[in-house]
This record gives C-alpha cells, structure tokens and sequence, in this order.
C-alpha cells in the first residue's frame, strides 16, 4: 500500500492545531484517536466534513498508509501501535517540531517540572514590557503552531513539556531552560533519568543555556552550548542570577549588584523567588533590559491555582495551590509558603496519588505544617507515609476539610491547598478543584 497521508494521532488541543496548519498548507492528512468520543470530533467533523477521522482504537490500515505520524504528547512512542510504525520506518513528529522547521523569529524554549507556566508567562510579560511583540504559548494552552500569526511577532516564548520535547529535533532556541527535574509522569517513563534525558533535549542547539545551580538534573551537559548562566536561591556568582543579602536587606540580584528587594515582590514564598531568578535570567540571556523585568516583577499577579491567596480571614491566609499535583510542586509550596509566614502551615492534601513516592514530603511536612487534612483516594496511602510525624485528620469533600483547616489554624498560620494529587477523584481537573476550594473559602 503507498505511504501518502500525514496521519495526526490524537484529536485533542494539538490534534486540531495540527489538522488546522496541514489543511492551510493543502496537504493531505487523515486523523486517529483510541478515545471513543476525544473531546474535539464535532468541531472536528464539522471544520473538516472530508477528512478520514477514525476513533475508539488505533487504526492500523490507516497507520500503514502514514508516511509521516503527528503524535499529541498524550500518546507515548512506547505505545505497541505507534512503536510498530517507528520500527517500520515511519518518521514520528510533534506540532513542536513542525513549528520548530518554520518558525521564523526567535524562540525561548522553556521546561522543568514545575513552575514553568508561570515563568513561561513572566518572561512573556517582560518581553512585551520590553516593547517585543511576543506569542506565548506550547504545554502551556495554546498549541505552538496556532501562534504562527502573520505579521510574525519578534519573539516566541514557549513552554513545553518532556511529552513534546521527545518529538521534537529541529527546535533552536535563542535561551533553553530546565527550571528543575522531580519525579512526575512516572507512568510514562522507566526512571527518573529516563524524564531528564526527554528533557535535555531543549538544550540541543541552543545558543544560551540557563541551569538551576541548586539542582544538579538541570544542569546543561551539551559541550556545543557555549553560553550557561545559572539561577540560585543562594548568593550568586559570576553568571549567575540568585539573593544577595545588603544593609539586612535580601535582594533579587545578579552577581555582586541588586537587582529588586524581595519584599516589593507581590508573591511570598522562596519558590516564587527562584521564578523570579530564572525570569530575569532567561530575559537577560536574550538580551531584555533590567528596567521592563523588574517593573513586570513588581506587577505580577501570579497565575490561578498556584499558591494563589485567595483572602485573610481573622488572621490567617488562605492559599489555593491546586496546580500542585505532584510531590515536587507541594514541596515546593509548602516550603515556599512555609519558610516566610509567621505561623505553622495547615495542609490540605490528596486525591489520585499516580503511584507516586510521597516520602520526601515528609521532612518539610515536619518542619512547616501543624495539621494535614487528606482527601481523596490517596488519603489513606498519606496518612501510612506520613505516621504519627505530623497530625492527620481526614475529611470526605472540600467542605469539610476547609472546616477542619479552619479550626486548626490560628491567628498568623496559613491554610494551604496544595494536594500533591491529581483531581480526578472528586473534580473533573485541577481549575474545578481550585474553583470549589476557593468559592468555599470566600463564604467563610
Ligand atoms: N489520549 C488518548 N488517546 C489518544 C489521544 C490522547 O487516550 O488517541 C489521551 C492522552 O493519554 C491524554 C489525553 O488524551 O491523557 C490528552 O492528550 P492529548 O495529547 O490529546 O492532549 P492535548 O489536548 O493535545 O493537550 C496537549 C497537552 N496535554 C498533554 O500533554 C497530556 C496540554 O498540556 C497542552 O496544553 C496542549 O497539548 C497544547 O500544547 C496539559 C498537560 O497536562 C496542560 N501537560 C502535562 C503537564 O503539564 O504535566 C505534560
């Protein structure tokens, strides 16, 4: 049978990108999901009446017609019918990669575990402060290919996952970055070094590379990468961007010179600081001035859903940190929040634990939090991890567990919910999550 379609696997955010940008170029494709009913087939059929579309298993005949597979970065190339095409062959690209071969300005390439939407969106901030005309998009909402606009903008700033760097060869980005590398999606990879290699990848041709000094995983090992600059929460070096303490005062700074005060930051937590680092050396690395990063700093309001403070209520914060759904970014938060407020944290945690080791939790759990409120699935899998260190008490729904929060927590703590869980247990995603959490709170 002859190779002549451009087959897209997978018809969910990227899958219609994709079917978009192949239909504006004339060229011919057809479309696969192994979901009976993927979330996008109406808009689907009705966009494309004449296009092949096949769902509910992984079409096979269609498959050995592909000359070429457009994977979603749902699908894994370990999955037995994609794998069969790859030893047949057949080429497996992302949308990243087919934005990559025509892209024509230049692009900020940014990964890590956690934190990234929010750096990705500072540094967008930054550049449009800085006067670029910038598209940011990727992991991040919008698929890459819907920000090729015409007139083309001066800057792509993209946030992408290790799902989409695995596809993609052809990217060269002005600055690449690793923000940090934790064990999550260990459903999709053998080890936790198999998720750093997938995301060494952003470091390939890249012209400035910036590592996280304090985390080892993201350092980059590609000796064709000449120019490395670091981010730390310690004092900084020569390229480096880290806090500088001057007259008792802790200073966002770059090598020996301050930069901004952490306190005029509008977000608590080291974590936000080492955002903010990593914004600065990011824009630095392309070449943004000083004045437009700090003012974008200093107006930032943070994203929803991660440590968010949603109001202070007879001396305590309430902080909605739904993003948190795994062990890395609950740590995170709690020693973000933990290490600035006055108080003792009050955690509420659980939901669908994804298999995952929540043991490192447990020493900042000791050191920050009075009370952990579990919920979900996970609850009991918590409680067993967490023993008689901290004390647990357990609620069915949201109601009840900010009840018990608020019943433990005094006047200078902080409710934090951050669940180190994904939602799908009691919520249909992590916003509806942070929605009902935050809509309970403010009838407190
Ligand atoms: N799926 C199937 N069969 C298929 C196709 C998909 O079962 O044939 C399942 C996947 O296993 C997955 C879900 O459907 O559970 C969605 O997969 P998808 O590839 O269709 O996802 P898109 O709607 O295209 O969204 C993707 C990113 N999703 C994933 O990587 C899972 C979105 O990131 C991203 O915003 C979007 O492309 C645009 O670039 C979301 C995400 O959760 C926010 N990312 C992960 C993360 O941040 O940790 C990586």
């Amino acid at each position: 049978m002859d190779r002549d379609l451009n087959v897209i696997v997978g018809l969910g955010a990227t899958g219609l990108s994709c079917a978009r940008y192949l239909q504006g170029k004339g060229v011919p494709f057809a479309v696969v999901d192994s979901r009976v009913n993927p979330p996008n087939l109406a808009e689907f059929k009705s966009l494309f009446p004449n296009v092949m579309v096949s769902v509910g298993e992984f079409d096979e005949t269609l498959f050995d017609r592909a000359k070429q597979l457009i994977l979603s970065p749902g699908i894994a190339l370990q999955e037995p019918a994609i794998a069969k095409q790859i030893a047949k062959g057949v080429p497996v690209v992302g949308d990243v990669e087919l934005f990559a071969r025509i892209a024509e300005a230049p692009i900020i390439a940014i990964t890590g575990t956690n934190a990234k939407s929010t750096v990705t969106t500072l540094v967008g901030e930054m550049a449009a402060a800085a006067g670029k005309r910038v598209q940011v998009g990727g992991n991040l909402g919008i698929p890459a290919l819907d920000l090729l606009t015409t007139p083309r903008p001066d800057l792509f700033v993209l946030e992408l996952s290790s799902f989409q760097l695995e596809t993609t060869s052809s990217l060269k980005p002005a600055v690449a970055t690793i923000l940090n590398v934790t064990p999550d999606h260990m459903d999709r990879y053998a080890n936790l070094e198999a998720y750093r290699l997938a995301k060494q990848h952003i470091y390939s041709h890249c012209q400035v590379a910036v590592c996280n000094r304090d985390d080892v995983l993201t350092e980059c090992r590609d000796p064709n990468v000449s120019r490395i600059l670091h981010f730390t929460l310690n004092e900084p070096g020569e390229n480096e961007f880290g806090l500088l303490q001057k007259s008792g005062k802790i200073y966002l700074a770059f090598q020996d010179s301050p930069l901004l005060p952490v306190n005029d930051l509008p977000i608590l937590g080291r974590h936000y600081q080492a955002n903010a680092l990593a914004a600065l050396a990011i824009g630095y690395g392309y070449g943004l001035p000083f004045d437009p990063m700090l003012g974008t700093l200093i107006d930032f309001k943070g994203l929803p859903h991660r440590c968010q403070l949603v109001r202070e209520l007879d001396g305590v914060l309430w902080y909605n940190d739904s993003k948190g759904t795994n062990v890395g970014a609950t740590l995170a938060a709690i020693e973000g929040l933990g290490s600035v407020i006055k108080g003792r944290l009050i955690l509420i945690a659980g939901g669908v634990g994804k298999n995952a080791d929540f043991s490192p939790l447990v020493p900042a759990l000791e050191k920050f939090v009075k009370t952990v409120v579990l919920i979900g699935e996970a609850a009991p899998i918590l409680a067993d991890v967490i023993g008689e260190r901290v004390e647990i008490s357990f609620a069915k729904n949201m109601e009840e567990a900010i009840l018990l929060a608020s019943k433990a927590a005094q006047v200078g703590d902080s409710v934090l919910l951050s669940p180190a869980c994904a939602s799908f247990d009691m919520f249909n995603n992590f916003e509806h999550r942070g929605a009902v959490f935050t809509d309970i709170v403010k009838t407190l």
